[in-house]
């Protein structure tokens, strides 16, 4: 089924040990001021987070804008976004040597045998975490858009390995459990269970092994019809899912009470539907519901209620004590090969996610609304909510 293509899109390039990461944004509209601290900030945390490896203390990422900025505001053209890397030396085949134990779990086997190649470090290069660092701060300069339209975005970690925070995520409480996840060294907002994740990390490493977990992500203050039941890939849950799913690691996403659905009856799955006048100027337009199974969005579109998604990362895949795997030249069983990394990344695999929902729902708000300039942005936004209060 044809669709239109979208307002918004990004593409990133970039190796691991290449010069750089980076974005190309096409479809911002002009006008729109991007704060640079913000979007650092970003990419701060995103290096950040209890069982990381020795990456992140080279590397300082920050953005600088190649294109599409004038003096700080957005001109309409693509915006190209790059994060320099520190630790370049992809043509220094003594310290970037060639690859030959894929190991389970990473792209190394599939890549080298689709590029017909005995050397897995092309794939790697590219396959690499590190390349969400141009995808954040993509999500990020996205959501100073959503910021102009008081759409916030929350992410943490709900769990690690065995780990679990309860904690409930509520929109009066967003400062305090910003501040709270912002304080954990783990991303979550939850002194106690910090405490047994980090644990959990630990052993991990103690035993030359990995760890992952899974993210959540939060979104209030989307209008009611965002995103579309008209095409499969209008769905907002269907661009979601695809945008979680391509983070690095990321092998399930769900929305709201998500595969819980298959076990319960109906009534004890849908969100009933009641109205206050008084909330009439709320995203809920006064449609209010007691609960949000639905995870905010029905029929592949936003209901008013927040946008509740989760994504399970799985374990890294390299591991310091190997896996079994073999030489892919002699083709004899062998331990994988070890490349630096991350004892657990979930933490900055949050912060991933949540800017990659940001940027699908920046993206559905454009297709709604969007136009060439933030004056008519924020035109067709207004005129949409005032018409749909007559409703
Ligand atoms: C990452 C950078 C990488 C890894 C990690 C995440 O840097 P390096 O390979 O130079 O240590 O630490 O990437 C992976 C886990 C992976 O499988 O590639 C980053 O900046 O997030």
């Amino acid at each position: 089924m044809a669709d239109k293509m979208p307002h918004l899109t990004c593409e990133t390039t970039g190796e691991s040990h290449g010069p750089c990461g980076l974005a190309i944004l096409n479809g911002m509209p002009a006008g729109l001021e991007l704060d640079v601290e913000f979007i650092n900030g970003e990419l701060r945390r995103r290096q950040g987070g209890y069982g990381r490896g020795g990456r992140q203390r080279i590397e300082t990422d920050k953005v600088s804008f190649l294109a599409g900025m004038r003096a700080g505001i957005t001109t309409g053209a693509p915006l190209v976004m790059q994060i320099p890397n520190k630790d370049s030396r992809l043509d220094d085949l003594e310290r970037t040597p060639p690859v030959h134990r894929p190991r389970p779990g990473h792209a190394d086997l599939a890549g080298s045998i689709k590029w017909l190649t005995d050397d897995c470090r092309n794939t790697l290069e590219r396959a690499s975490a590190r390349e969400t660092a141009a995808r954040t701060a993509a999500g990020a300069a996205a959501r100073c858009l959503l910021h102009e339209f008081g759409i916030e975005v929350f992410g943490f970690v709900r769990t690690v390995h065995t780990a679990r925070t309860d904690v409930t995520i509520e929109h009066s409480r967003l400062d305090e459990l910003r501040r709270m996840r912002d304080e954990s060294e783990v991303y979550t907002p939850d002194v106690e269970v910090t405490k047994e994740m980090m644990e959990c990390i630990r052993g991990a490493k103690i035993d030359k092994d990995t760890v992952g977990g899974l993210c959540e992500v939060h979104v209030f203050g989307c209008p009611i019809g965002l995103g579309s039941c008209v095409t499969p890939t209008g769905r907002l849950d269907a661009r979601i899912a695809s945008a979680v799913m391509g983070i690095q690691a990321f092998k399930s996403v769900e929305i709201g009470m998500g595969r819980e659905v298959a076990s319960r009856r109906g009534s004890e799955v849908h969100d009933p539907i009641t109205y206050d006048e008084g909330s009439r100027d709320t995203p809920l337009l006064g449609f209010q519901r007691a609960r949000n199974n639905a995870g905010g969005i029905e029929g592949g579109m936003t209901n008013g209620m927040p946008v509740v998604v989760t994504g399970a990362m799985k374990p890294i895949s390299t591991l310091l004590q190997g896996m079994p795997s073999v030489d892919l030249r002699s083709k004899q069983s062998e331990h994988s090969d070890y490349e630096r990394s991350d004892v657990c990344a979930v933490s900055a695999a949050s912060v991933v996610m949540e800017n990659m929902v940001a940027f699908e729902i920046a993206a559905m708000f454009l297709d709604k609304f969007g136009g060439d300039t933030m004056k008519e942005l924020e035109a067709a936004w207004t005129f949409y909510l005032d018409t749909a209060r007559t409703i």
